[in-house]
């Protein structure tokens, strides 16, 4: 693996890490992943139904419905998560800069049209440990802004291949994802992006 390190407000991209080969290996192991638990749209907690659709692997998978957000052992269907592939364990173990596996994998897929707001990730019960990133299909307009919402933001496209790792000042800053350019990659016959985040929940 190799690629190109940009620092976005304290967000470390490595652009263009993983391989052609690798980005579609990854493709069929979250078919697989899908398999078992299905993209679904989830609720928000004040009744919005979120516009891209969540899948997830480990011990745990994030959810989220009227009740509120939060990691769950069981899918909304009372079955329990598939294991994370080791092609996506691999990428942890090379960019998280630590010992300790993610359990949990939440895998967001963004079909035409789909975005994310605005938010922190502060659902994981210790926030010290990193979050890694990979991003897969079309092109995303990915913006950052600070720990507090409200403050300067920077924006930086995400292509199919980077990996992001958020650790340090960056792992609560406010993030999210604007739009997607669709049909950008031929990566997905299809058209969309996926994003894998691994973390360690509990
Ligand atoms: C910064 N995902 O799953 S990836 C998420 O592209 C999420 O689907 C977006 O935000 C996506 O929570 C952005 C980059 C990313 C992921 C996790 C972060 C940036 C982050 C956690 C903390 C800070
Ligand atoms: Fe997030």
């Amino acid at each position: 693996m190799s690629g190109t390190l940009v620092d976005v407000n304290g967000v470390r991209i490595w652009k263009g890490l993983l391989s052609p080969d690798l980005q579609r290996e990854m493709v069929g192991d979250l078919r697989d992943v899908a398999a078992v638990a299905p993209f679904r749209r989830y609720e928000t907690p004040g009744g919005k139904k979120m516009s891209v659709r969540m899948s997830a692997a480990g011990k745990v998978g994030w959810v989220t419905d009227r009740a509120g957000y939060r990691y769950d052992a069981l899918q909304p269907d009372g079955d329990a998560w598939p294991e994370i592939p080791a092609t996506l364990l691999d990428a942890w173990s090379a960019t998280s800069g630590v010992e300790r596996m993610p359990d949990s994998c939440l895998v967001n897929f963004y079909g035409e049209g789909a975005k994310m707001g605005l938010h922190q990730d502060r659902d994981e019960a210790d926030l010290n440990w990193p979050v890694v990133s990979i991003s897969l299909g079309d092109d995303a307009l990915f913006r950052v802004g600070q720990v507090t919402r409200g403050g300067p933001t920077r924006s930086v496209w995400l292509k199919s291949g980077d990996v992001a790792v958020l650790s340090g000042r960056a792992r609560l800053a406010y993030h999210g994802i604007d739009r997607i350019r669709f049909r950008s990659s031929s990566l997905l016959a299809d058209g969309g992006r996926i994003n894998v985040t691994m973390r360690v929940a509990r």
